[in-house]
């Protein structure tokens, strides 16, 4: 299998995690491209020229980080990350973290193109407040005694998502104030998954 990915995107750092936890590390060639210079291999395997992209076994290209995850989640040997008997609970937290993703790396392309202005617009002012309504949320839900129960696809989502948080949107300083996120996301960015896929 071929994953196309970059050092930078949470998307992709999400379906390297769940390859890495599902056993597959050695079955798959990470293929190093940059999604915004319209790599031609990167275009040929995903057309909306985005990252990650997977090449499965077979030979077909997988797109969108999440249809990565559940593909991967049922080709290795690992524990599932999405097992049936929690299922309703692990995808409830799939999309949060998918949100606060969303959120986040919309606002870093936003400011990005249109400089920070862009936090200033409608937009731009949705997207922060609903920062600080997922990260309540998961405040709520999450504590260090749930850091040490089975790894699941929630636990990629919600820890790449508050990584990406620190690594492109520090002054959002996620952690001030939701003491049982912080002990959670300690706890789960111990793992080596999370420590070999460090953004940089
Ligand atoms: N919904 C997609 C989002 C993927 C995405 O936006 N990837 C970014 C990098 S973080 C990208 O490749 N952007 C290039 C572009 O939009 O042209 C997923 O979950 O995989």
């Amino acid at each position: 299998m071929q994953l196309f990915l970059n050092a930078t995107s949470p998307y992709a750092r999400m379906a390297r995690i769940t390859m890495m936890e599902k056993g597959l590390a050695e079955m798959v060639t990470l293929r190093w491209c940059d999604p915004w210079a319209d790599d031609a291999a990167l275009l040929n395997a995903n057309p909306a020229g985005r990252i990650p992209a997977l090449i499965t076994a077979d030979g077909t290209a997988l797109s969108e980080s999440l249809l990565i995850a559940l593909y991967l989640d049922g080709q290795g040997p690992g524990e599932p990350l999405i097992p049936p008997s929690r299922l309703s609970e692990v995808l409830h937290r799939v999309g949060l973290g998918q949100g606060l993703m969303d959120a986040a790396f919309t606002t870093v392309i936003a400011r990005k193109h249109q400089g920070s202005e862009a936090d200033d617009s409608e937009l731009g002012q949705r997207r922060l407040r609903a920062f600080q309504r997922i990260l309540d949320q998961l405040e709520q839900e999450l504590d260090e005694a749930q850091a040490m129960s089975a790894m699941t696809l929630a636990d990629i989502a919600v820890g790449v998502a508050l990584d990406y948080l620190t690594f492109r949107l520090p002054e959002v300083t996620w952690s001030h104030g939701r003491p049982r996120l912080a002990a959670w996301h300690r706890q789960i960015v111990r793992r080596e998954s999370f420590t070999q896929t460090a953004f940089g």
